[in-house]
């Protein structure tokens, strides 16, 4: 009984250092930028320029005519929701260009992505 006692406990203390593990891989996944502090949880958000910097929008769901004020503008985001975001090129999500799983951050998308961004889906493309 007392062998079985130690192991229960042993599980008990993996446990913990797997819970303490995922918090700071959490903390580590965001942006290493100042103005990643705009984007507000369960918001998928967007920059004009690289490293999160210039105008800024947030989203917390499907969109699809972002507007004027940032159409094709695009240059960096980080989805920090719990689900994938699909960004398009065009309006009423056409030219599907990125799938952003859930946290996923970038300072600079590629050239070929870049001041794009019309439209986005909560969801896969
Ligand atoms: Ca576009």
């Amino acid at each position: 009984m007392t062998k079985g006692k130690k192991f229960v406990a042993r599980v008990s203390v993996l446990g913990a250092a797997l819970v303490a593990t995922a918090g700071l891989g959490t903390v580590a996944a965001a942006p290493a930028s100042a103005h990643y502090s705009q984007c507000p949880e369960n918001r998928f958000c967007i920059w004009e320029h690289s490293s999160y910097e210039g105008m800024f929008a947030s989203y917390g769901g499907s969109n699809s005519n972002i507007g004027s004020a940032m159409n094709d503008r695009m240059t960096s985001y980080w989805n920090r929701t719990n689900q994938w975001v699909s960004v398009y090129d065009h309006s009423n999500y056409g030219g599907c260009m990125l799938v952003i799983p859930p946290g996923g951050s970038d300072p600079a998308v590629s050239s070929q992505f870049n001041d794009k961004m019309t439209s986005l889906r909560f969801g896969q493309c």
